[in-house]
């Protein structure tokens, strides 16, 4: 696999001089200072991959090209979104910029409740905490009947938390969930949003009545949509699992398990219809099997993230370490299947003052070095196998 990175442009802290001397080959990335739904020229793309390729790296992979919630929902602009969205495509395309990710998850791009859920060995992770979540779909958010989408036992560890909380926690549980998770990734909320909590309110009321079917079929509108594009261009299409690959604060989530991703890949069966093997996003969901997945779906993958959760059995998940069993053979499995598939690793712990650094959530230095030393190692041994 290509060992990439993902790198936020120039106003990253981490720089690509730094990048190259930790091994990688390839610059994961996306015009961060366009809005969503306008168009990347081609002169914009062009600035971006010459600065990239001037330090000896490429532009492997386009993280994310967004995909306006206009489109998801099938609004009144998705089809004007829909040209915009492949005049990008084309341009990206011209360029020589041939993969690209994407999402469909409506609102809400990925969700944790912690950021820095402290380890005993003095590092932190990323966390979900399913009580917390609950505590702010039924408490915060005050969603209409959201109770009813959650089980006995974790109603029970949400009150007992209630208890407890107080407006540092509330705030700290927004801040987690809808502003600090989603700015840097072109979410919905931007980290200056005053209102977080209203503006998300009236997002999630986009998609009432939005059925999982009714996603599916815009989801299709859509991949049929810029097909052609991508035909023309070289374009490889990727869509991101939801993460966690569960159906959340009532809304349609759509690519979640097995039969979702058979779902898409046969519903458009275009080889520029592809799949991000984002192993760690569907270890959050404890009916996903990542290594029987990676075997099915490695040749129909056009980007790999690897890491890789643990589910606790009341549901909470947290992000293991890139050593963990299944994530070594999901990488002897792409070595061998599509080894010249792009890969890069995230969510790795906060390390040796990444805490200090300001860091996006999930995308420390140190932590994320470590974890790409680990792939890159793995990666050696499985080729030592083949021969
Ligand atoms: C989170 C990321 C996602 C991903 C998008 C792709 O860390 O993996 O935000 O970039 O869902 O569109």
């Amino acid at each position: 696999m290509e060992k990439t990175w993902r790198w936020f442009g120039p106003k990253d802290k981490i720089t690509l001089d730094m990048l190259r001397q930790i091994g990688v080959e390839g610059i994961v990335t996306a015009l961060h200072h366009i809005p969503n739904g306008e168009v990347w020229t081609y002169d914009e793309i062009m600035k971006m991959k010459n600065f990239i390729e001037s330090y000896g790296l490429r532009w492997s992979v386009v993280e994310s090209l967004p995909v306006c919630e206009a489109i998801k929902y099938a609004g009144a602009e998705r089809d004007s979104l829909i040209e915009n969205y492949k005049e990008s495509l084309a341009n990206l395309g011209r360029a020589g910029v041939r993969t690209v990710c994407y999402n469909f998850m409506p609102v809400l791009d990925w969700a944790r409740t912690d950021l820095e859920y402290p380890n005993p060995d003095g590092t932190s992770n990323l966390y979900f905490n399913k009580a917390e979540f609950a505590y702010f779909d039924c408490r915060i958010l005050c969603r209409k009947d959201a109770e009813r989408d959650y089980d006995e036992a974790t109603l029970e560890r949400m009150e007992k938390l209630a208890e407890g909380m107080d407006e540092d926690g509330r705030k700290r549980l927004v801040d987690n969930i809808i502003v600090k998770t989603q700015g840097f990734v072109n979410g919905n909320i931007s980290e200056d949003e005053l209102k977080p909590v209203e503006k998300f309110r009236e997002l999630l009321a986009l998609y009432e009545g939005v059925t999982r079917d009714d996603l599916r079929a815009n989801m299709k509108y859509f991949l049929e949509a810029i097909m052609p594009v991508c035909e023309q261009w070289g374009v490889n299409m990727c869509v991101h699992p939801d993460d966690p690959p569960l159906q959340i604060l009532g809304l349609p989530r759509i690519v979640t398990c097995d039969e979702d991703i058979e779902w898409f890949l046969s519903a458009v069966d275009n080889s520029h219809n592809g799949l991000t093997f984002c192993a760690g996003s569907l270890s959050a969901g404890a009916h996903n099997d990542v290594v029987e997945l990676a075997k099915k779906y490695a040749s129909r993958t056009h980007f790999a993230h690897l890491r890789i959760c643990n589910v606790m059995p009341g549901g909470d998940f947290k992000e293991a370490s890139h050593l963990d069993p299944r994530l070594i053979e999901v990488t002897r499995i792409f070595e061998r299947e599509n080894p010249s598939v792009p890969m890069r690793v995230d969510h790795a712990p906060l390390m040796l003052g990444d805490g200090e650094m300001g860091y996006n959530a999930g995308y420390s230095f140190h932590g994320r070095m470590l974890a790409l030393g680990m792939v890159a190692g793995i990666m050696a041994t499985v080729n030592t196998e083949k021969q």
